[in-house]
């Protein structure tokens, strides 16, 4: 019996934990923390340790599937990856003559293994890649930009050093980060206190000092009351201010009439306890992380929730601090060289964005643009005709609202690619299905994590692929060799990683022991005068001159949210601990610990409508009704029900998931058209429900 050990990157969800795959004969017996890196403490979460119930199922596409029928209809003709490359190749090839390479368009769900699809796109031409983040965290990064002109991620949560940690729509201990949680255990054991502002009491509101319920659309008046306050009993810092903040006067005067009894009748919330709380706050900081949020997809003023809390943040004097938000540092930071971009290969492309990011909306980021504003362009064939369509690890008909509506969006596609591990919506409506080995199975190109001590990281294969799937890199490079990129066309990961490390000073063997190479040997804060923000001026800016070019207002007055109809229900949704996504729903190991989700109902509004807990109900939007079974609790705001999303799958494929739960993104009619137009992103939760007993 042979056994080793395999240092690898999770692919469970976005968070890419740093992993240990123990294996014996080929086989994956075990998947924990990896050891070198101590806030994983050596454990990964309930769906990291599903990795075995994902490559073991047979419930996946196994092989190349080139569609026979109609689109959604189910008849697929098996395809060998030569006969499945061809096909995709050719019809991209004539999509591209005839059209131009920009009616190509690519979406996928972001993260650190990007470049090398990323200059596949370049190559042909074509500025449509999008990813998913209009449907998750553009609010968050657009906010970050608007404010320092830079991106979400220039800073880091210490949390492990932090005093006070607040979660406001954020559920650190169910939507999980695994090293942040440890990190914020370690913190609480310290001391530091967690306070949670939500709807209802989650698993992080139970953990907490200080829970707020708020009344669901009404964060930004809570917040904007909680600058007053922060303004008005002086208790912001000083010097933070003075040196690094622009625009400050604007914003005493903004905030004058967000008074905190003004804020108590929107929200629910006293003005004693948001007065308790902001003195709280005051005193630990800066050693203060107020979160920003990571899924703020959920209002139209969603934009203005996230500037609030950066601002909040910045008041406080958490930038750079320990235990608030440190700058993250670049390799270049540190003295050392970035692996070689394979998307520096090619020049921009020069054709505007389907999207209209960058020209139409000049005030967004251009990068992974929005993508339903791509659909959109894929409907109208307006600035020009979209034709083809690479969905790569990305199901937007279970991500985004009205998956109908999306559907007919597409009816114009001549070539819908679905590049995908698991059966999705998806991948079903697809043209052709190319089949991605999941992540045990597959190695990722190289990435660099910038940090306080910035790395590099590298996914191992831990053991070969079971079916008839393949690596993304291989799926590129086979597509490449067929659409005359020779360059991007690569036999093997080894030819890969080699180009991406040739200016670093770093070998392939160096991540052998443990997957990752560090660029720094201890993380450094930078010091109070170092802090420099990426705007104009260099400070943290509060009018933001790109947003009013655009006529976007940097400070919004706040407009009341809206109350529920009569018998209806705000519908809200969120991630448990067990699922990620709409993809795990049929993993066998995550599947018979939770095979559907249930509704959650307050108590009163509950019995007023004569459900008990454990009934079936019906929910209803327009003439549209799915059944599930009522948590009924105290725990949850009475003017909304609560799900977790990525349930309610219909396809027989899927044997375990097939009919349970309820599909939230099925209750959101006209949602394609109800976004943020100052953050970019999908508002999921401006919709109603009406229940009753089934
Ligand atoms: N109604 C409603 N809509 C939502 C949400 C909601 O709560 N409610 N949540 C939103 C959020 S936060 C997000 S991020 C999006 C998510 O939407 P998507 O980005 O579409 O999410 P996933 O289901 O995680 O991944 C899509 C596909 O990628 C494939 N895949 C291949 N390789 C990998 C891999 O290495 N890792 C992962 N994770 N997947 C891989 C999987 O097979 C899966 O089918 O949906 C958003 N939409
Ligand atoms: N286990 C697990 N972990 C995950 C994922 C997963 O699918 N499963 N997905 C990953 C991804 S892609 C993302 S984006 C993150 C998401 O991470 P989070 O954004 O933290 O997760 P959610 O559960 O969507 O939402 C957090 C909380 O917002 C609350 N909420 C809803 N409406 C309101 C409101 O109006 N006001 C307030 N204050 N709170 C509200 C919900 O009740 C929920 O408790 O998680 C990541 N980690
Ligand atoms: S949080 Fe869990 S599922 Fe996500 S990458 Fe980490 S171990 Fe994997
Ligand atoms: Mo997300």
């Amino acid at each position: 019996m042979t056994k080793h050990s395999v240092y690898s990157v999770c692919g469970m969800c976005t968070v890419r934990c740093p992993i240990k795959v123990e294996v014996s004969n080929g086989h994956v017996d075990f998947i924990a923390g990896n050891p070198f890196v101590p806030a994983m403490k050596g454990a990964v979460c309930p769906r990291g340790a599903a990795g075995t119930g994902l490559i073991y199922d047979s419930e996946r596409p196994q092989t190349p599937l080139i569609r026979e029928g109609k689109r959604g209809e189910g008849k697929w003709k098996k395809a060998t990856w030569d006969e499945a490359l061809d096909y995709v190749a050719d019809k991209l090839n004539k999509i591209k003559n005839k059209y131009g390479a920009r009616s190509i368009a690519f979406t996928d769900r972001g993260g650190p293994f990007r470049d090398f699809h990323r200059a596949f796109l370049r190559g042909l031409g074509t500025p449509n890649y999008n990813n998913h983040d209009s449907s998750c965290a553009r609010n968050v990064q657009h906010a970050a930009l608007s404010l320092t002109g830079m991106g979400r991620k220039a800073v880091a949560y210490d949390l492990k050093n932090s005093k006070h940690v607040v979660l406001q729509f954020r559920n650190i201990f169910e939507a999980i980060n695994v090293q942040e949680v440890n990190n914020l255990m370690d913190a609480m054991e310290n001391g530091c206190r967690l306070s949670v502002i939500d709807i209802r009491s989650n698993v992080s509101a139970y953990k907490a000092h200080n829970f707020m319920k708020i009344r669901p659309g009404t964060d930004y008046a809570f917040n904007l009351a909680v600058i007053h306050e922060i303004i008005s009993t002086r208790v912001f810092d000083p010097k933070f201010v003075q040196k690094h903040i622009e625009g400050f006067k604007a914003l005493e005067e903004f905030v004058a009439r967000y008074t905190p009894e003004w804020a108590q009748e929107e929200t629910g919330i006293s003005a004693d306890q948001l007065r308790a709380f902001v003195k709280e706050l005051a005193q630990a900081a800066p050693a203060v992380i107020w979160h920003p949020g990571w899924m703020a997809a959920r209002y139209t003023d969603s934009f203005y929730i996230c500037r609030s809390i950066y601002i909040i943040n910045a008041l406080l004097g958490t930038y750079g601090a320990k235990g608030g938000l440190p700058f993250v540092r670049k390799p270049g930071d540190v003295g050392r060289k970035d692996l070689k971009s394979f998307m520096d290969l090619y020049p921009k492309p020069s054709e505007k964005r389907a999207d209209g990011v960058g020209w139409k909306y000049k005030h967004f980021e251009e990068g992974p643009g929005l993508a339903h504003l791509l659909y959109e362009a894929m409907e109208s064939q307006e600035p020009y005709p979209v034709k083809g369509y690479i969905a790569f690890r990305h199901d937007p008909l279970t991500g985004y609202p009205e998956p109908d509506r999306l559907k007919k969006m597409w009816d114009k596609l001549e070539l819908l690619v679905s590049v995908t591990f698991s059966w999705s919506d998806t991948a079903w409506h697809s043209d052709v299905i190319l089949p991605l080995s999941p992540y045990l199975e597959r190695e990722s190109i190289i990435a660099t994590k910038n940090a306080l001590k910035p790395q590099f990281f590298v996914r191992h294969r831990a053991v070969a692929p079971c079916y008839d799937t393949k690596a993304d890199w291989e799926i590129i490079s086979g597509l490449a060799r067929r659409m005359n990129l020779p360059e991007l066309a690569f036999d093997s990961i080894e030819d890969i990683w080699n180009f991406q490390l040739k200016d670093t000073g770093v070998h392939i063997s160096d991540f052998d022991k443990t997957g990752m190479v560090d660029l720094a040997s201890a993380p450094r804060y930078l010091d109070f005068d170092e802090i420099k923000f990426k705007t104009p001026s260099g400070k943290f800016e509060i009018i933001s001159k790109k947003l009013e070019d655009n006529k976007i207002p940097s400070l919004k007055p706040y407009v009341s949210a809206k109350n529920p109809g009569k018998d209806q229900f705000r519908l809200t949704f969120g991630r448990c601990a067990l699922h990620t996504q709409g993809h795990t729903v049929n993993n066998p190991m995550l599947f018979e610990q939770m095979p559907e989700n249930v509704l959650w109902i307050h108590t009163q509004r509950a019995s007023a409508l004569g459900i008990l807990d454990g009934d079936t109900v019906n929910v209803t939007q327009n003439n549209y009704t799915e059944s599930i079974k009522a948590k009924v609790t105290d725990f949850i705001h009475p003017e909304a029900v609560f799900v977790i999303h990525g349930f309610g799958h219909r396809l027989n494929v899927e044997s375990r998931a097939f009919n349970k739960g309820l599909a939230d993104n099925k209750f959101m009619a006209g949602g394609m058209k109800i976004w943020d137009q100052a953050g970019g992103a999908i508002a999921y939760q401006e919709h109603f429900v009406s229940v009753k007993k089934a």
